[in-house]
């Protein structure tokens, strides 16, 4: 009866460590803010995959977009409230913009 029950121990620990592993490998959503017309933070490091959930904390539109030769997006005007999520599925270092403050500057360094 012992041994049986350290048998299910030890199957149930090494599905622990499984699950674990599983959830650790999957991809990672990080959020990034638009207020006061600035991105928050202003630079960013993910890894291949990775997810940024932007939101809209202003009381106004956004537009933000990445135009590089390995990635790009250009979203819709996002209405404040709305977070807007964008996956990053290449290496290398992206200028996240908005169209329509150009002052507003995300570096995202994917790795
Ligand atoms: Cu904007």
């Amino acid at each position: 009866m012992e041994k049986l029950d350290r048998k299910w121990i030890a199957i149930t620990a090494l599905a622990f460590v499984a699950g674990f592993t599983t959830l650790a490998a999957a991809a990672a959503t990080v959020t990034v803010s638009q207020k006061n017309r600035t991105f928050g933070p202003g630079n960013i490091t993910i890894a291949k995959g990775d997810v940024i959930r932007f939101t809209n904390d202003d009381e106004f539109l956004h537009q933000i977009y990445t135009k590089a030769s390995g990635f790009s997006f250009d979203s819709d005007e996002q209405s404040p409230g709305h977070p807007l999520v964008v996956t990053f599925p290449t290496a290398g270092v992206f200028e996240v913009r908005c169209g329509i403050h150009p002052k507003m500057l995300l570096t995202v360094t994917v790795k």
